[in-house]
């Protein structure tokens, strides 16, 4: 997987959102760090870091969440939508439509040109055009052994003259050869800087050639420093766009990708690994979309669904409210409490419960004890469901035996549920109740889960 490290960090962000209870201010500058973090380690520039979050956070916090869509679906939706921006938003293409349709690769040493310029011509060959790979690299002695083993293998047709110590020479000699090719593809040498020497060896070709497309190859590895040199490039040799290349062998790869949208040189294909069929066009959607694993995030947020709905919160309110509340009540709480998550989090949102004392099995519900409250309130009869309070100790012996478990574990339901009908009488004597269910009724909205 290409940026996999990238990837691993933003998707641990994105589930840290569709797992949460609350999506709040301070979950949202959570996100915010935690994307921010991930970025700078695949070496994008620190402005265009603060620049995406400032972003994201500022939809996060403001803007409105559709209809239909829930409050955690939005907000990933949001980070999706602005990397994608970031990343150059749609994808831009070579039409291959005038005879022949030329392009040209340029880059500095070992970025990945004549590599690509096989992996453009296998790609293009696939979609039935007839492609013609040209070496003009005069520079490096093994060049043209090498792009004509590549011609060999995806069976291309390659022209050059390693003899000719001249590229515009090189492209002349072959120029009407080249003519009844729907494609060709050109190679040029590489340096290891953007030299005065190669700007105008560059010039030259150019004006002789009249590329359709003057295509940079950047490798993922220069991260961020892609910038500089797409700049450089598309100021001196009017490039009309980049390929980069690597992406699969680097955690530098995200600060190539954004360094390149920003210059305005368009990313227009990507190249993933050293094979000829390692290759990609570039779609910023689709690149996020794999970037953020998002088929996993929907099965996430499938499962966020399952948690508490509105109804229910305002059913349960409205019942603690009017001060019925039996022992039915208090499983449906603890099971609504164990959707919310932790209890003490959603006390903590309500004003003044945060200091109060809650008894200790309230706040850690464990795993297993929903079920035996279920068995034992399934030994109780409705009489006895609906008044707790008439249960004797030899009732609780019988309710014990019935639901096979000890009679201390029925005492204990009793005694929660005991516990339970106190404090909310103290709330009810109060306003903390009404804003409690006011608190919550927000809480629920913002979670909404269909
Ligand atoms: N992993 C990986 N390696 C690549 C990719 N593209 C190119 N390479 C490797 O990078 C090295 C340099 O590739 P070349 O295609 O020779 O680079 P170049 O720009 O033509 O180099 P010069 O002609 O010397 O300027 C080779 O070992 C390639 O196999 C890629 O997408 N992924
Ligand atoms: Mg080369």
């Amino acid at each position: 997987m290409v940026l996999e490290k990238l990837g691993d960090s933003l998707k641990g962000t994105l589930s840290k959102i569709a797992k949460a209870v609350f999506v709040d201010e301070k979950l949202i500058n959570e996100l915010i760090k935690d994307i921010q973090k991930a970025l700078l380690q695949s070496d994008v520039n620190v402005k265009m870091v603060f620049d995406l979050t400032k972003e994201i956070k500022e939809r996060a916090l403001k803007e409105e969440t559709p209809a239909g869509m829930t409050k955690k679906e939005w907000i990933i939706k949001i980070v999706y939508e602005e990397l994608v921006k970031f990343l150059g938003e749609k994808e831009s293409t070579i039409e291959v439509k005038k005879k022949p349709t030329k392009i040209m690769l340029v880059g500095l040493f070992g970025n990945g040109k004549t590599t690509t310029a096989g992996k453009l011509a296998k790609f293009y060959q696939k979609r039935g055009f007839k492609v013609a790979l040209m070496g003009t690299d005069i520079w490096r002695p093994a060049a043209f052994d090498q792009l004509n083993q590549l011609g060999k293998q995806i069976k291309v047709d390659v022209f050059g003259d390693p003899e000719l110590k001249d590229s515009v020479k090189i492209y002349k000699k072959f120029e009407d050869k080249l003519k009844k090719y729907d494609l060709v593809i050109i190679d040029t040498a590489g340096r290891d800087a953007l030299s005065k020497d190669l700007v105008d060896e560059l010039n030259k070709l150019n004006k002789a050639i009249k590329a359709d497309e003057n295509l940079l190859v950047i490798g993922a590895d220069v991260g961020q420093a892609a910038e500089k040199q797409a700049k450089t490039f598309h100021e001196s040799c009017k490039i009309t766009g980049v390929i980069i290349t690597k992406l699969d062998g680097t955690a530098k790869g995200g600060g190539a990708l954004i360094a390149c949208s920003v210059t305005g040189a368009k990313v227009k294909f990507i190249g993933v690994g050293e094979k000829v069929n390692d290759f990609e066009v570039f779609k910023p959607e689709n690149f996020v979309g794999r970037l953020l694993g998002m088929g996993d995030l929907e099965a996430l947020l499938e499962k966020a669904k399952e948690a508490i709905t509105e109804e229910e919160a305002k059913d349960l309110g409205k019942k603690l409210l009017k001060g019925e509340f039996n022992l039915i009540d208090l499983y449906e709480q603890m099971k609504a409490v164990k959707k919310m998550g932790p209890l003490s989090k959603v006390m903590e949102m309500i004003p003044g419960m945060g200091q109060l004392k809650m008894p200790k099995e309230m706040l850690h519900t464990q795993e297993g004890k929903l079920e035996k409250w279920r068995n034992i309130m399934d030994s109780m009869t409705k009489e006895e469901l609906e008044d707790p309070d008439i249960i004797t100790s030899t009732r609780v012996e019988r309710i014990a035996k019935g639901a096979g478990v000890s009679v201390s574990e029925v005492r204990e339901l009793l005694k929660q549920y005991k516990q339970s009908k106190k404090m909310i009488k103290m709330m009810k004597g109060g306003k903390g109740m009404e804003k409690m269910m006011k608190k919550m009724g927000k809480g629920m909205q913002g979670m909404k889960f269909k």
